[in-house]
């Protein structure tokens, strides 16, 4: 059989992907939403408000999808899902096994490469190997307006590098137990009164449910979504269930569609 293959030289290479990039970057460096964390609430949340029409950015610490997903259960690679919750992964066409009327199985690698895709198709940017380590603030309003960020192998080499800025009407933390952004927030701006109590041991029942009732806004322009909840709110965790992710993700998504386009 013969192929011909297109001849593209290094140099050409090199252009196309600087130039891509650039713009990506330049475009993006002004965006409706910063969601911070490509875990199942950061992912959910991203596909919605992509789908709204929001300008949508994704910034990803690691060079994967799907945060604690991939992970499974002490890694056996199944996850617990619950009513409602499954109509949202039906959305992502994400297979279930009803294990019991309305908890189902999931596969956590068909869970965490359909919702990625899911949000990419919506029209959500995800860039990978960022980490987001402060926020930009405002005054008259006090506000949270956006995010410092670094290559995280700049991170992980300890070099003294200065971040750049990324600007956003919505910053969304989506970093799961640690709730970074959140953190780092509370402890650089006190004025915003930010006190984080912190997660609390695990009582599933109660946790899937208080996560999602107490996702939303933290400060003006901060957000929260996801296992962050639970380390702001001083919430129990849950362990692998995870219907509470793409649930809270989903609502934190449609709280900022109603603050950023002021619709009911
Ligand atoms: C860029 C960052 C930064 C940063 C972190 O941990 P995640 O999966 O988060 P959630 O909240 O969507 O899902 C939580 C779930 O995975 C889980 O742990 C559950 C349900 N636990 C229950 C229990 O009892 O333990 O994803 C967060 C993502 C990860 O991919 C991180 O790499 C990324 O955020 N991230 N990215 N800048 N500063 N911090
Ligand atoms: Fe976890």
């Amino acid at each position: 059989m013969e192929i011909k293959i297109k001849q593209v030289d290094e140099v050409k290479i090199s252009r196309y992907i600087i130039k891509e990039t650039m713009e990506d970057w330049y475009q993006f460096v002004d965006s409706d939403v910063v969601i911070v964390g490509a875990g199942p609430s950061g992912l959910t949340a991203a596909y919605y408000l992509a789908k709204a029409g929001l300008r949508t950015l994704v910034f990803e610490r690691r060079l994967s999808f799907g945060g604690g997903i991939g992970g499974g259960a002490m890694l056996f690679h199944k996850l617990v899902i619950e009513r409602p919750a499954d109509e949202i992964l039906r959305e992502f066409n994400i297979r279930l096994k009803e294990v019991e009327e309305g908890v189902y199985i999931v596969d956590s690698a068909e869970f965490m490469a359909k919702l990625a895709t899911a949000a990419i198709d919506a029209g959500a940017k995800i860039i990978h190997g960022v980490t987001v380590d402060d926020v930009i603030f405002r005054e008259d309003p006090l506000r949270v307006a956006g995010v410092a960020v670094e290559w995280t192998a700049t991170q992980m080499a300890s070099l003294h590098v200065d971040p750049i800025f990324i600007s956003a009407k919505a910053v969304v933390d989506a970093t799961g137990h640690d709730a970074e952004v959140i953190s780092v927030a509370s402890r650089k701006i006190p004025e915003l009164g930010i006190v984080i109590p912190g997660e609390k041991s695990a009582y599933s029942e109660k946790a899937e449910e208080l996560v999602v009732i107490n996702t939303g806004k933290v400060a003006e322009g901060l957000y929260v979504t996801g296992m962050a909840v639970a380390e702001v709110k001083g919430l129990p965790r849950m362990g692998p269930i995870f219907g509470a992710m793409v649930l809270s993700g989903k609502a934190v998504a449609e709280q900022i569609i109603k603050d950023l386009l002021k619709t009911e």
